[in-house]
């Protein structure tokens, strides 16, 4: 490396702007939103490059040789409605082979509580191969869960046995059992269900397998148990140890509140005992929902299958969660394009009933995952009846045909349409 001069930095931020400069192939791009306060919207944005890079509120006394290099700069700037687009580039030698917590706690850490944005969002990003090549993404993919599941086509379809919380362990594997014979691919716990007086995870997970062995054997169709692992690190290790022991296929993470500290662990832990991963996001929407301001979902659907999931939730549009439908589909994309690691499988969730699966398959495809747990667990003649239904339309909506047609035949789809038509949850 040649000799770097230190510089004495005069206008400090705008020494971190330079528009027109073309980012090397060995950089991270980062694409910020930002409205700035009280400072130009150059100096703004350079000052989101200098503190998610080397840089702080003032000039120093001296720089290291070697600053200069690892300077981000702010490459494109332009008018996005009330505020900017500013698109950053970032010296790979910034940061650490394989630690997306320390990336995160770069390009996603102090700038959000910088007095001269009013709001700044992280939109998207870019990583170079040869930083990709440090993380192992997706052991399973889209691939994998589907070889696994033996479900080659249709989406898989999963249930919550709702309430979220309240079922004793017995009530609720008779309830699994009436789901899987009824037709669900994956039993899943709720986000905020794990291991309760009255439902311990031990003993859950040391009854659940025969059970599933058994319907399998009455069914003929795979069945898997989306168990939710989510706990402290320790825990969450033994945990995924006593599923693996007993013979589960899936554990389930909520991989905002644990982190990605955790996730990249657990993604360690997995792989050696061959668990795929469903990721719930519980707690997303605290920084993905404001378009001015915080984190996009598409930016941490990208975190995720960095870090290695196998399956993401990416909303509805028409559900019970706000999400929009164009959003909705760049994520999908997203998630299962081309790119350095296994495609993931996008899970659709929330407020779903037999109704909106037509509209969910047309605007999504088939290649994902149809969560319903009150759109099943609802149905008047209960959950095997709920399962049937949501089946039922699937086929149907795979199948070209209307669900009031299919329901002709099929009275389980027909309660559920009866119970709740097109109804969209508000
Ligand atoms: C859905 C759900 C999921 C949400 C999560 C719930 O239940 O189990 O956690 O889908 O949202 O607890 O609300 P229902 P998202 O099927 O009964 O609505 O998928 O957007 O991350
Ligand atoms: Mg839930």
């Amino acid at each position: 490396m040649g000799k770097v001069e230190v510089v004495e930095m005069g206008e400090w931020y705008l020494d971190f702007v330079d528009i027109g400069y073309a980012p090397s192939d060995e950089e991270i791009l980062v694409d910020f939103y930002l409205e700035p306060r009280g400072v130009s919207p150059e100096e703004a944005a350079g000052r989101v490059a200098s503190e998610s890079s080397i840089g702080t509120w003032t000039t120093l006394w001296k720089l290291p040789e070697r600053a200069k290099e690892l300077m981000a700069r702010v490459y494109e700037l332009e008018r996005q409605g009330d505020g900017y687009r500013a698109r950053i580039a970032y010296p790979l030698g910034l940061w650490e082979a394989g630690n997306l917590v320390q990336l995160l706690s770069g390009i996603a850490g102090n700038i959000f509580g910088m007095k001269a944005v009013k709001n700044l969002r992280l939109e998207d990003f870019q990583i170079p191969e040869s930083y990709a090549e440090s993380f192992p993404g997706p052991e399973f993919g889209i691939e994998g869960v589907r070889k696994l599941m033996g479900v080659e086509k249709r989406p898989l379809t999963a249930t919550v046995p709702k309430p979220k919380i309240g079922w004793s362990t017995g009530e609720y594997l008779e309830i699994a059992r009436e789901l899987w014979l009824g037709g669900i691919d994956l039993l899943k716990d709720d986000e905020n269900f794990t291991s309760l007086d009255f439902n311990r995870f031990e003993e859950r997970v040391s009854r659940i397998y025969r059970l599933r062995d058994e319907v399998e054997k009455e069914t003929g169709e795979r069945k898997e148990y989306l168990v939710n692992i989510t706990a402290p690190y320790r825990e969450m290790e033994r945990r995924a140890r006593l599923v693996a022991e007993h013979g589960g296929g899936y554990v389930m993470i909520d991989i905002v509140v644990t982190g990605f500290s955790a996730l990249q662990s657990m993604r360690e832990v997995c792989g050696e005992l061959e668990l795929a991963i469903h990721a719930h996001r519980a707690m997303h929407a605290a920084f993905t929902r404001n378009p001015r301001h915080g984190i996009s979902m598409l930016a941490l659907a990208k975190f995720a299958r960095i870090a290695g999931v196998d399956q993401l939730h990416t909303g509805t549009a028409i559900g019970k969660l706000e999400s929009k439908a164009e959003e909705v589909k760049r994520i999908n994309r997203m998630l299962t394009c081309e790119w350095y690691f296994k495609p993931v499988l996008p899970v659709s969730s929330g407020g779903l009933h037999p109704g909106l699966i037509p509209e969910i398959l047309q605007m999504f495809g088939t290649d994902l995952a149809i969560q319903a747990g009150g759109g099943v667990m609802g149905h008047p003649r209960g959950p095997r009846a709920g399962a049937q239904a949501l089946r039922q339309a699937i086929d149907a909506a795979i199948g070209g045909e209307s669900l009031e047609e299919r329901a002709k035949r099929s009275p389980e789809l027909r309660e559920a349409l009866e119970k709740w038509g097109y109804l969209k949850p508000v």
